[in-house]
């Protein structure tokens, strides 16, 4: 069960470079927070990713909501996560058949594939869309990651559409590293092994609020990470909210869930070790 090991010992044998990069990223840095930057203006987007660095082991994008959006901001993108040293994650969610998806991540005005090291995908089409957008991100060294689930209520990502999603993963490992979803995968449809390592990126985490009026629904970074044996916590408006120039709330914000997602992870390896101890 991979999240009985630690971060770094995933590290050492994962296969795919960029779901090795996010744990060694995430051990080095002690830190399982993901920050979403869902804000429309180049200038807040590049500030707040700037002040949420220091704290985050990965910045998650939509990069096709920013108004004044130019080949530039990548290169800055860029120039923050080598400073920060975070891995980026463009939340893409590509939907199409295999050929499309193939156009929609390597071309048009975003050009996803060369920047972006993770990206994600309905598995609503089948396995062909692993196959289009593999045949891009594969040799880059890119990772997928599948939605199996989603935080939203009424969410019709449950049940054996999981099931489905989880056993396309496992036929394609090479490339795609884990889920969108709200707990581990391991167990889930027949084909499940003791050795296959998902990573689980957790959206719908907050501390202060159950959720939006837009169906958004939250959990805590300890339900997620220690309850649920996700592996980083995804928060957005919950760190930076309505405000991006609010420099000390926003840092005092990522700090907390900092904290909180990593001393959630450090029960979940406590108990481990006692187990072993017992
Ligand atoms: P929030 O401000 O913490 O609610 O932002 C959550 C982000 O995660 C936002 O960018 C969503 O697009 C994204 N998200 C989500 O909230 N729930 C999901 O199931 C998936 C993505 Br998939």
């Amino acid at each position: 069960m991979a999240h009985r090991r630690t971060y770094g010992d995933r590290a050492k044998v994962h296969k795919n470079p960029a779901a090795r990069l996010l744990l060694e990223t995430i051990e080095r840095k002690q830190s399982n927070l993901a920050v979403s930057v869902d804000v429309v203006s180049a200038k807040d987007f590049l500030n707040i990713i700037d002040v949420v660095g220091p704290f985050v082991c990965l910045v998650k994008t939509h990069v096709d909501i920013i108004e004044d959006f130019t080949p530039q901001l990548i290169t800055e993108l860029q120039a923050l996560s080598a400073k920060h040293d975070f891995v980026i994650f463009e939340d893409r969610k590509f939907a199409d058949i295999g050929n499309t998806v193939s156009l929609q991540y390597s071309s048009g005005v975003h050009k996803i594939a060369s920047w972006s090291h993770i990206t994600n995908a309905h598995p609503v089409p089948g396995p062909s869309i692993i196959a289009g957008l593999s045949s891009v991100g594969l040799p880059l060294g890119r990772g997928l990651l599948l939605l199996a689930e989603m935080s939203t209520k009424g969410s019709l990502a449950t049940g054996l559409y999981t099931e489905a999603a989880v056993e396309m993963a496992r036929e394609n490992q090479d490339f795609v590293i884990g889920f969108i979803a709200q707990r581990r995968m391991d167990g889930v449809g027949k084909n499940s092994t003791s050795e296959e390592d998902f990573l689980i990126l957790t959206p719908g985490v907050g501390l202060d609020v159950k959720g939006d009026s837009m169906g958004q629904q939250y959990r805590t970074p300890e339900q997620v990470v220690l309850e649920s044996g996700c592996d980083v916590i995804i928060v957005g408006r919950g760190i930076y909210g309505k405000d991006p120039s609010l420099v000390d709330s926003i840092v005092s914000q990522a700090k907390r869930y900092q904290v909180a997602g990593w001393q959630a992870y450090l029960e979940r390896i406590k108990g481990v070790i006692s187990d072993l101890i017992l």
